[in-house]
């Protein structure tokens, strides 16, 4: 067994993952000068040699930039991401109608994921007490010991200990699975019928083949495609459809039919050869969401990120969530002096209603919009949007907007929104008995000649009666 070397009398954390939320984790627990270790399953991404196929990017809004610039790292990223200012809504017969997301400030950044990993393990080493270690698959740990099984490629096991395990190995977690085995410990885990693939659109004429600062929507019920830009003048598109749709698709000419029938603007745009070919380069992945409670184990071991909350891709906050994690968690280690035995349970009581409400909010988006969403819905819903804002500006703010631009908590956000709904049914309400009252007032004050109502009423019931065959 190997103890994890001290640097320092501080309390040793291990961080299990080293994606996003891992590697972001590992900053924030160095710069309160703990000595971090950190394993990832995967080699080092900064070394890998054989860059993976596709280049994922995700949407960084106010959550996620917040938890950066507590690390300083804000700036940097900023500076590497493309803004989007409003969605650009593609309609079936190709026309492109763009809606801005709020004020001149407020725009969501596209952000390449592997560049993002790359750069957090990279501040994150730059602390003098962290490690990164590579090639570590964390197998098996005891939640009495707290003592980790880690095994290397080359079938090497090696032990560790550490005063604080963090899980963020993501929505498989392994760290989870001794959760599972607990007493009161609650566990839901969701499939969606969708899949999604991704394609990518090339540039044209060296530059980006549609507008750049947009998140580019093809709303169209169960089918649904978006677009966000990429800093080498690519978009990456996402497709999502049911698993049933993708299997239907069999052949090239079956794709471009597909693509003819329901996203025909982006053919050209992406190219026919390159469509028919990316369509079968990897198959539709899965989405799943995952709800558990509580996040910690004693004062042992804590979730965060998608180990302890996956949620499905439709609202673009998965990993504003997980970042805004390490926020809380931060506050939380504040307010208990950094005692693990006060600060877990704190952890979980505070961040499981926020953490729940953004799983719901992204199923829920994801069943409205397979449901009912088209490019005209989409519009109309955005519109009356952003036009009940402006009408009552401090009354009426979007759920999108409280979600994506501002750091209230999520179950306020949908707390907020349930009180706005119910003030704009009421304002309908009192609209519809003015109509009625109003309009009453106006019949008494101007009565209508009765004659003018009885003749026509005469002539309606002799023509009904004329119509009556004996
Ligand atoms: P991960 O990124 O999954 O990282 C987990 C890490 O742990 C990995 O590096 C893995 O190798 C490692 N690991 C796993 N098991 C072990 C083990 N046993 N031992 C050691 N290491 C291990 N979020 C947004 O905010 N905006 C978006 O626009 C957005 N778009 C998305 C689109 C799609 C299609 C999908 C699927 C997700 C999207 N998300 C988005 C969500 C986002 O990808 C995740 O929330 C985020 O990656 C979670 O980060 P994480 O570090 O918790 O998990
Ligand atoms: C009526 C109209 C009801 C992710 C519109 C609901 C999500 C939902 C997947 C967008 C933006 C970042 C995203 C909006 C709605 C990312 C997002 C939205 C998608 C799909 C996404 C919006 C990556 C839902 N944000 N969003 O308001 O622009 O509205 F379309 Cl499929």
């Amino acid at each position: 067994m190997e103890q994890m070397t001290s640097r320092s009398n501080k309390k040793k954390v291990a961080v299990v993952g080293g994606g996003l939320v891992g590697a972001l984790n590992a900053c924030f627990f160095a710069k309160r000068g703990f000595d971090v270790e950190v394993f990832e399953t995967r080699e080092d991404i900064r070394q890998a040699k054989i860059v993976k196929g596709r280049s994922i990017n995700l949407a960084l809004s106010h959550r996620g930039r917040q938890a950066l610039k507590h690390v300083g790292m804000e700036e940097k990223i900023i500076s590497q991401g493309i803004p989007m200012h409003a969605r650009m809504i593609h309609s079936q017969n190709g026309k492109q109608s763009p809606i801005p997301y709020g004020k001149k400030g407020q725009y969501i950044l596209s952000v390449d994921r592997a560049n993002l990993n790359k750069q957090l393990l990279t501040a994150a080493e730059t602390y003098p007490n962290t490690k990164l270690n590579f090639d570590y698959k964390l197998q098996d740990w005891s939640a009495e010991t707290g003592l980790m099984t880690f095994v290397r490629s080359d079938g090497l096991e090696e032990q560790i200990k550490a005063d604080l395990i963090v899980g963020c190995d993501g929505a498989f977690s392994a760290i989870r699975k001794q959760f599972l085995r607990r007493s009161r410990f609650n566990y839901s885990q969701t499939y969606i019928p969708h899949g999604y693939m991704e394609l990518t659109m090339p540039p044209i004429n060296g530059e980006f083949a549609m507008k750049p600062n947009y998140l580019h929507i093809w709303p169209r019920n169960t089918f649904m495609m978006i677009a966000l830009p990429n800093l080498d003048k690519t978009f990456t598109c996402t497709l999502f459809m049911p698993f049933e749709e993708f299997e239907k698709i069999t052949t090239g000419n079956e794709v471009i039919e597909f693509f003819q029938k329901y996203f025909s603007d982006a053919i050209p745009l992406i190219g026919v050869d390159t469509l028919k070919r990316d369509y079968f380069r990897l198959p539709a992945q899965a989405m799943v969401s995952v709800k558990c409670t509580p996040y910690h184990i004693g004062d042992k071991c804590v979730l965060m990120g998608d180990a302890a909350h996956a949620v499905v891709p439709f609202y673009g906050q998965g990993m504003n969530a997980g970042f805004e994690d390490c926020i809380v968690f931060e506050e939380v280690m504040e307010q208990f002096n950094e005692d693990f035995s006060a600060v877990l349970p704190e952890y979980t009581r505070v961040r499981v209603p926020d953490d729940h409400a953004i799983a719901d909010l992204a199923m829920y988006n994801y069943v409205e919009m397979r449901a009912h969403v088209n490019s005209r819905w989409f519009l109309f819903r955005k519109r009356v949007d952003n036009l009940l804002h402006f009408l009552m500006p401090k009354t009426i703010i979007p759920l999108y907007t409280m979600v994506t631009f501002t750091r209230t908590r999520y179950h306020e956000c949908v707390e907020r929104w349930q009180w706005q709904n119910k003030v704009i049914n009421y304002g309908l309400l009192v609209s519809a008995t003015g109509l009625v009252l109003g309009g009453s007032f106006l019949l008494i004050k101007n009565p209508p000649d009765i004659n003018k109502l009885i003749i026509p009423a005469e002539k309606m019931w002799n023509r009904l009666m004329a119509l009556r065959t004996p």
